[in-house]
């Protein structure tokens, strides 16, 4: 099915739904489109046809053609219409700890404790009231640090309460991207074993220190999601980014659960988008990107959100629908968020396509330099239960200012060098900094009473994502 429109809308500024004012859209004429991806309800996306503002939403119930209609004339009239009433997204930060060092990420293995890699090397535990003294592991002497290199995350094993199995990315000493296998003491769960270590995929990092990507997350399918950085430099020089015999600016896709015992001690999932002879290279999963420090999947609907830092000009977040069947390509060196990439195509292969194109994904929010931001922190949707009106917020932030927005609008807090967050098994969100801080993101609602559901005005209460346009930051 696809339903396609177009409507005029007024030039308008601070426009922003059911949420207060969080910035500038400039929307002129709109094109509409729903469609409805095989095997998902359906997913929907409203673009400004300069292309200053992208909306998409997945609504997580069914809905007949009449009310996907309603749904869009909705989305439509928020998109374009003034603030109405709702409050301030208002959240406060509580101090947990200090890890003693600059924080990379906060990954769970599905208990009750948090997992800190510290980027010299110490992965920690938090324990739900202190950080143990004694690291879980320490890889210091295997990695290069720091600026951008280090210990960058570690990822657990969705079955890691039977197989022991967790997943760490550095940067080694020759500066190249290493992804590992450790397993946990037979002893005890709060050590490593560190003689356990198995290297997957060691990935060439040559010339440059910056841009190694450093994300790992399972998805919903069970596979193993690396995101990749472009190699360093500035604006790609080798075009890596675009090329498929590199897996540099990628998100990668592998089965750790093939040849567990033996080397590589991974494979193919044979759904991967370009398995089998030839290039692209097989663990390929989508293409250019920039350097995607963080990435997560929605806990609820499996959906990815890939927060990729930009160039000079913008930061982005790109989105990947659960339904997604791989092989998207998020426009860099061609495109730098909804721009043309200053880099032009200089060093790529021949024949890409030209900036602008619709074979790019484009991000569903993006945000420019002009007050300081400089390098977008990708987070998290809030699913947690202690605070319902984060409810389905998309939490990320800039290393730069500290800043923290909700879903595009901006939060009250800085977390001065923020660098990660993070989510526990119950949802609940977290942060970390380059100056140790870790904190939880505190919502101002109380901790849910047993009510029945909300209804506003005898209208049905769709999915938060749903009723929120996705619009550029402030
Ligand atoms: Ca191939
Ligand atoms: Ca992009």
């Amino acid at each position: 099915m696809l339903v396609t429109g177009r409507g005029g809308g007024q030039e308008k500024q601070d426009a922003r739904g059911e949420n207060a004012p969080v910035g500038h859209i400039r929307i002129r004429t709109l094109e509409f489109q729903i469609r409805a991806d095989e095997g998902a309800p359906f997913s929907m996306s409203i673009l400004d046809t300069s292309r200053a503002a992208i909306l998409r939403a997945t609504p997580l119930v069914p809905l007949g053609l009449a009310g996907l209609a309603a749904l869009l004339g909705l989305a439509f009239r928020q998109e374009i219409e003034s603030p109405a009433s709702r409050a301030a997204l208002d959240i406060t930060l509580q101090t947990l700890a200090n890890a003693g060092g600059s924080i990379t990420s906060i990954a769970n293995a599905g208990d009750s404790r948090l997992f800190l890699t510290v980027q010299t090397g110490r992965i920690l535990i938090w324990d739900g009231a202190q950080i143990l003294p004694t690291p879980f592991l320490d890889l210091s002497s295997l990695v290069s640090c720091c600026t951008e290199r280090g210990l960058l995350s570690a990822a657990f094993h969705p079955q890691y309460a039977t197989n022991g199995f967790f997943f760490v990315y550095y940067t080694n000493t020759a500066g190249n991207i290493t992804i590992a296998r450790y397993s946990v003491s037979a002893s005890n769960p709060n050590l490593a074993s560190s003689s356990s270590g198995v290297i997957l995929l060691t990935i060439p990092h040559p010339t440059n220190s910056n841009h190694n990507g450093g994300e790992l997350q399972f998805g919903p399918d069970g596979y193993l999601y690396i995101g990749t950085g472009d190699g360093g430099s500035a604006n790609d020089p080798p075009c890596n980014a675009q090329r498929d015999d590199v897996l540099l600016g990628k998100l990668l896709r592998i089965d750790v659960d093939q040849n567990v015992s033996s080397s590589p001690f991974y494979g193919i999932p044979p759904s991967n988008p370009f398995i089998g002879a030839g290039l692209p290279l097989d663990e390929i999963w989508a293409k250019g990107l920039r350097n995607p420090w963080r990435f997560s999947f929605d806990r609820m609907t499996g959906d990815l959100y890939i927060g990729d830092v930009g160039q000079n000009v913008r930061e982005e977040i790109d989105f990947q629908p659960r339904a997604s069947a791989g092989g998207e390509n998020y426009g860099w060196k061609i495109m730098e968020g909804t721009r043309c990439g200053d880099g032009d195509s200089s060093g790529c292969p021949a024949g890409l396509p030209a900036c602008n194109s619709p074979v790019f994904k484009y991000p569903i929010f993006e945000y420019d330099h002009s007050t300081g931001d400089c390098s977008v922190t990708g987070g998290y949707i809030y699913r947690g239960s202690a605070f319902p009106d984060l409810a389905g917020i998309y939490f990320y932030g800039d290393y730069c200012t500290g800043k923290i927005w909700g879903s595009g609008q901006l939060t009250t807090p800085r977390a001065a060098g923020l660098s990660t967050f993070g989510q526990d098994p119950s949802g609940e969100l977290y942060l970390g900094t380059v100056n140790g801080l870790f904190a939880r993101i505190v919502g101002s609602s109380p901790p849910p009473t047993p009510t029945p559901s909300r209804q506003i005005s005898g209208r049905a209460v769709l999915p938060r994502r749903t009723a929120e346009p996705l619009i550029r930051n402030p």
